[in-house]
């Protein structure tokens, strides 16, 4: 019999408009990779990717949601259920900000109570910038949700994105008192245990999606 390779697992999605750079943003996180290319998601993807921190192992599971209305039926069913979700505008596209409060509306129609959201501004290594870090930063604060800026191209900030979910989650879980399992059932854990993200590493565990 196989034992359970981690200690955590915790279920992230990652919501936004077509075209802000969600599967690049989960390809640079799950692979160190980056394409020019443009392939629009279809329905959902998902990877996994373990982290290390502080001798606990975490698995996240992401999924990679298709920006484009047509799919938008199917992939709000995969709110439900998810840990974290981590809504992406791109800082060079005005109307994929403006559509995050569209966004969060559907998250907080589908989601379940209590799951943990972060705003991200992709591409940030773009000199044509038109959403600007004070903007994004009022919107999310008053939201009091974390934000960040990335760049999937050249990796600025997207494993410090992923683990500031992570350790939003571990946060929370630990204020919880750990034992209980999040919306997604699928925190394992012992009661009382304490993480903290002094450290993260290993890149074992990615793996490609299977169904
Ligand atoms: N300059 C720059 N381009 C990026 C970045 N991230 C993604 N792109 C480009 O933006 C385009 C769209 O990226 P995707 O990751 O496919 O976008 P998506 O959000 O997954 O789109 P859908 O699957 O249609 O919802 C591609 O041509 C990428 O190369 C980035 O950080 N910087
Ligand atoms: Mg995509």
């Amino acid at each position: 019999m196989s034992k359970r390779d981690y200690d955590f697992l915790f279920k992230l999605v990652l919501i936004g408009d077509t075209g802000v750079g969600k599967s690049c943003l989960l390809l640079r996180f799950a692979d160190d990779a980056f394409t020019d290319s443009y392939i629009s998601t279809i329905g959902v993807d998902f990877r996994f990717r373990t982290v290390k921190i502080d001798k606990k192992t975490f698995k996240l599971q992401i999924w990679d949601t298709a920006g484009q209305e047509r799919f938008r039926t199917i992939t709000s069913a995969y709110y439900r259920g998810a840990d974290g979700i981590i809504m992406v505008y791109d800082v060079t596209n005005e109307e994929s900000f403006e559509h995050i409060q569209d966004w969060l509306n559907e998250v907080n129609r589908y989601a379940s109570e209590g799951t943990c959201k972060l705003l991200v501004g992709n591409k940030s290594d773009r000199p044509d910038k038109v959403v600007s870090t004070e903007r994004a930063k009022k919107f999310a604060d008053e939201l009091g949700i974390p934000f960040l800026e990335t760049s999937a191209k050249n990796a600025s900030n997207v494993e410090e994105a992923f683990l500031t979910m992570a350790q939003e989650l571990i946060r929370l879980r630990e204020a919880k008192g750990a034992a209980a399992p999040g919306p997604g059932g699928a925190a394992s854990g012992k009661s009382g245990d304490t993480v903290s993200l002094s450290s993260k590493n290993d890149k074992e565990g990615v793996m490609k999606n299977c169904c």
